[in-house]
């Protein structure tokens, strides 16, 4: 266990700040450019505002010199398959020579090559690798993760995903959502009998695991090669009837319909959407749920069929941006990366791109009312980047220009040797 009690508390007075557009949508500054203060008190923003403005009676706080930085909310990464035993740079050279997504999944490599090394690994062991990936994400001003299930495919190996996940949340100081994609593959002994194998995860997996406090959302992989439509509302109704919210990797490789049926069941999101349909869109657009792209998975995939960004502009539907962290088809582990790419690859812009990493990435966890912005009363996560300008965010890409992060009250600086990687943060 890493003992975050170790790192200092963030409490007192931040000044010597810039604030990012939209990082504090209740603030007005007069010029947007004004050096702006944050107080914080017992791990919670007390205040935010123009320094200029700062009360009285927290002028004699302690305080922490941002030295001019450039302040975000703390970033929040929501498509995360980070728990998992095993590497798969061998498909990565197979699809070099050719072969594609599916058919590397069709010669037993793909997901269930993965499953076969989680259930191998150790609880301590998947703690361990996961450990040293999440610590590069951390290292980009990640606050908040979300941590799926979907590669152990069978009771004890979900469960021993998901508690890897929890014990992660608490060892780092980082809010950690979980997700059951107990329905992302078949597992090998089900060949050629998903009907039983999605009565399992309903019947027995979700409920145990629901029961155990493991779960705080459902996904399925609604997708030729995985689970069809029928199968995906069999899984929505289970998690509808444990009052457990849903969310879908829809359309991805092809147009399932999926998107329209997870929000027909409230989805928080939908997930991928390259070929999402104009009546995908209508029905995320009713019922208010995120559209998370992955431009990493895009990219690894070498996919040249762009998700439908203009359409979801024009028709208002939230758009968050995430690693999709994978073995397989997202080996990324930086969520500012992403945010580069979401623009060169989709055309975001750079407002849209930060919005889709702090309160739309928020909102596709149900974490809009404590994440994603600098508000009084939210705990205290922000970023302070060593930036002149919020393009800066979205323009470099292959460094951490980090000053500082806090996150859950406390302050992490990176570390000297700083290469995102192992400790990757000191007191
Ligand atoms: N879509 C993805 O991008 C990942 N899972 C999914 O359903 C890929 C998972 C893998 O290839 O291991
Ligand atoms: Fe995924």
């Amino acid at each position: 266990m890493k003992n975050t009690q170790a790192f200092p508390s963030a409490d007192g007075l931040w000044t010597g700040l810039r604030l990012a557009p939209g990082a504090a949508p209740d603030v007005q500054l007069d010029d947007a450019n004004a050096s702006a203060a944050i107080v914080v008190e017992q791990g919670h923003i007390r205040w935010v505002g123009a320094r200029a403005a700062l009360p009285a009676a927290y002028a004699a706080l302690p305080t922490h010199d941002g030295g001019g930085a450039l302040v975000t909310p703390g970033l929040v990464d929501c498509h995360t398959h980070l728990v998992y035993g095993g590497r798969r740079a061998n498909e990565f050279a197979m699809r070099l020579a050719g072969a594609s997504y599916e058919e590397v999944a069709k010669a037993g490599g793909g997901i269930v090559s993965t499953v076969r090394a989680t259930r191998e690994a150790s609880e301590d062991e998947l703690f361990e690798s996961a450990a040293a990936r999440l610590q590069a994400l951390l290292a980009d001003g990640v606050c908040a993760i979300e941590i799926k299930s979907g590669y152990g495919l069978a009771l004890g190996h979900e469960r021993k995903q998901l508690r890897v996940a929890r014990r992660l949340g608490e060892a780092f100081g980082v809010t950690v959502k979980t997700t059951f994609l107990g329905a992302h593959a078949l597992p090998p002994e089900y060949a050629g009998r998903s009907a039983d194998y999605i009565d399992l995860v309903c019947k027995e997996m979700l409920p145990a695991l629901a029961a155990e406090g493991l779960v705080d959302a459902v996904d399925v992989f609604c997708e030729r090669i995985a689970f069809s439509l029928a199968e995906t509302e069999q899984v929505f109704q289970a998690a509808k009837a444990l009052g457990l919210p849903v969310k879908l990797h829809a359309e991805q490789l092809s147009d399932m319909d999926g998107a329209a049926l997870a929000a027909r069941y409230g989805a928080l999101s939908c997930d991928h959407i390259e070929h999402l349909s104009a009546k995908g869109i209508a029905e995320m657009k009713k019922a208010g749920t995120v559209a998370v792209l992955l431009p990493g998975a895009y990219y690894t995939l070498r996919d040249t069929h762009l998700p439908p960004i203009e359409a979801l502009r024009e028709a208002g539907v939230p758009m968050a941006v995430s690693t999709d962290h994978n073995p397989g088809t997202s080996p990324a582990l930086s969520l500012l990366l992403m945010v580069n790419m979401a623009c060169t690859l989709f055309r975001l812009t750079v407002p849209e791109a930060i919005a889709g990493v702090t309160q739309h990435a928020a909102r596709a966890l149900g974490l809009q009312d404590t994440h994603g912005r600098i508000a009084v009363g939210l705990p205290a996560n922000f970023v302070l980047w060593k930036l002149s300008e919020a393009a800066e965010l979205a323009y470099w890409f292959g460094q951490r220009p980090i000053h500082a992060v806090v996150r859950q009250g406390r302050v992490y600086f990176p570390s000297p040797s700083g290469n995102g990687q192992g400790e990757g943060m000191r007191p």
